[in-house]
């Protein structure tokens, strides 16, 4: 007798959940809704330059592209930081690579503007970005996931989303057909714990729920070589992915940051409006669902007990 009793209160706690959840959801559904005045604070997008000396011919192209990005969705309520980079201004040699990485006044990571600053400030940065050197063809592109993960600085608000600018590969000790070199991380020395793995980075972006668009400018053949190499490297990992800005508009662009926004879910930019819900939507369908399976797993545990 006890025993059934037990399993009726289980029925009924289950039962108490799955409305509870329901609520949830059509609450979810009627903020959707209901137009709120602004998006702000639910996405913020962080532009990274690389501003080595193989970017010179692309610079002005992809100014033009974020600034127009820009404007299409600072009156939208999305926030904006910058970001640039050359390389490491030293010689290494490590894993099977030796080379000069960069220059003198060449430098691994700045942030020049955490989330949130003027759109128009942003864009007067970007204006004035100039190349440097970069010394060797690989460039710390995975020094920039790592910050984008651990720089506090970068003040993240809302949906995480990153976009980056360059035409070369990482340096990577187990890039494929061959060692490009190790990214040395901020003490800027090989070989210890502060070292940035291209692949762990990327990881790492995941599971902070950062989106990684690396965007490259696709016109010559080492361009378009080092674009197959992203593309495939970004179809094998969630919350990357590599554009070329041969095929992408702003228009585009503003499209792809928002949908990346909202977890995948194509949302028109005119109804952009109507983001923040739509995410609480997203985050709330997350939340259940975790949620449901912790419960049936404590129900199933307390039933193991028994
Ligand atoms: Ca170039
Ligand atoms: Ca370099
Ligand atoms: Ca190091």
């Amino acid at each position: 007798m006890l025993k059934k009793e037990k399993g009726e209160n289980n029925v009924k706690k289950l039962t108490e959940l799955g409305s509870c959840l329901l609520l949830l959801l059509v609450f979810s559904v009627l903020l959707g809704s209901v137009r709120v005045s602004h998006a702000a604070g639910t996405t913020c997008v962080m532009w990274i330059f690389d501003l080595s000396g193989s970017m010179s011919n692309d610079l002005q192209q992809c100014k033009n592209t974020a600034k127009q990005t820009i404007d299409i969705l600072a009156p939208l309520g999305v926030k904006f930081g910058l970001i640039t980079h050359v390389d490491y201004p030293h010689y290494y040699d490590y894993c099977g690579y030796a080379n000069t990485y960069g220059t003198s006044g060449d430098y691994a990571y700045m942030l020049h503007h955490p989330c949130g600053t003027d759109p128009g400030v942003v864009k007067n940065t970007i204006d004035g970005l100039a190349t440097k050197s970069g010394a060797d063809r690989p460039e710390d592109y995975a020094r920039q996931m790592y910050e984008l993960v651990n720089d506090p600085n970068i003040n993240w608000v809302g949906a995480k989303e990153a976009v980056h600018f360059g035409d070369s590969e990482a340096h990577w000790c187990n890039m494929p057909g061959g060692s490009t070199g190790c990214d040395p991380g901020r003490n800027e020395a090989c070989g210890d714990g502060d070292d940035v793995d291209l692949l762990e980075a990327v990881i790492d972006m995941g599971l902070h729920v950062i989106d990684y668009t690396f965007i490259n400018p696709e016109k010559t053949s080492s361009d378009i070589e080092v674009h197959a190499f992203w593309k495939d490297f970004a179809a094998g990992h969630f919350r990357m992915c590599a554009l070329s800005l041969e095929e992408v508009t702003p228009g585009q662009l503003a499209q792809h940051i928002i949908r990346l926004a909202v977890g995948g879910l194509w949302v028109p930019i005119d109804k952009f409006g109507l983001l923040a819900p739509y995410i609480a939507l997203t985050s709330t369908i997350v939340v259940a669902t975790a949620a449901t399976a912790i419960y049936a797993r404590r129900v199933k545990r307390r039933r193991q007990k028994r």
